[in-house]
């Protein structure tokens, strides 16, 4: 199978961290690659470095006219998109939730909640009628568990969590596949400096830690994709071995 026949994976947020991992990773697979993000530079970096099976393609995930016009305004030739990776999302902010900054909230749910529904409301129709496709969604630990601070941001993983295990009901009786990803600490990525707006803060978070990387992100989206098409991955669960869910807390006193 050529470049031209091969599988096309459009990846939300292939400007940083998990999503350029992914992208890098499927171009290497063999697969065509639509990878999007805010920082055209980035992008342009993308495409210079993987060359023509990566389409540099500017997405704004709160632009909902430029989510619906999908796929039509992707070029011809790369409209017919078999595998949605919804990874474009953001934490922002770890105070409680009776401090927490509104427009920090806002801007979550716009992203990992609206504009992932939209995105994938926008590419079903071409994948039933296809009657073949996948989207995959990177869900979060944060989506299961709660901790101080996660507020909107874990509610907003258990929103993509819910929607990824609904999603699979509707299209019972097609061969389009959702897998729902909830990896735990992940280094290596900008995630924390988004979140902490501080380079030094983002460090500690993971200092001493041996966290997941976006290889090994990259490597799982690989192998959920790759599997034969008869077999669906409903969700995964990934912590770092130096993680675990702590269990329950009691205040004294
Ligand atoms: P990064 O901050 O490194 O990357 C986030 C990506 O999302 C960037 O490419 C950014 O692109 C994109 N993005 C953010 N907002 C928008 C927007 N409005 N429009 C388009 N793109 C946007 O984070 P990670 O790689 O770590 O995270 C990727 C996903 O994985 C997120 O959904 C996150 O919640 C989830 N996750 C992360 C974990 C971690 O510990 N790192 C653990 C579990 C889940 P740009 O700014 O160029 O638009
Ligand atoms: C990212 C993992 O633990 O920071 O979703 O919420 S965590």
């Amino acid at each position: 199978e050529g470049p031209a026949m091969a599988m096309k994976v459009l990846v939300t947020g292939a400007t940083a961290g998990f999503g350029r991992a992914i992208a890098e990773r499927l171009v290497h697979d063999g697969y065509r690659v639509i990878a999007t993000g805010r920082r055209q530079d980035r992008l342009d970096a993308l495409a210079k470095a993987l060359g023509p099976s990566l389409l540099p393609f500017r997405l704004d995930m709160n632009d909902a006219d430029a989510l619906a016009a999908l796929p039509g305004s992707l070029p011809p030739g790369w409209q017919e998109i078999d595998v949605l990776v919804n990874n474009a999302g953001l934490a922002l902010g770890l105070d409680k939730a009776q401090d927490a900054t509104i427009a920090d909230w806002q801007q979550m749910i716009a992203t990992n909640v609206t504009g992932l529904v939209e995105i994938t409301r926008a590419l079903l129709p071409g994948m039933v009628a296809r009657n073949r496709g996948h989207v995959i969604s990177l869900g979060s630990t944060a989506g299961t568990y709660p901790y101080q601070g996660a507020n909107v941001y874990g509610a907003s993983k258990a929103f993509v969590s819910q929607f990824m295990r609904n999603l699979r009901c509707d299209l019972l009786g097609t061969r389009v596949r959702v897998t729902n990803l909830e990896p735990g600490l992940c280094g290596g990525s900008e995630f924390s400096t988004v979140r902490l707006r501080d380079d030094a803060k983002a460090a500690a978070v993971y200092q001493g830690t041996h966290p997941i990387l976006p290889e090994d992100i990259a490597e799982t989206v690989s192998w959920v994709m790759g599997l034969p098409a008869h077999v669906n991955i409903n969700q995964i669960e990934l912590m770092p071995t130096c993680q675990a869910a702590a269990g329950l807390a009691v205040v004294k006193g």
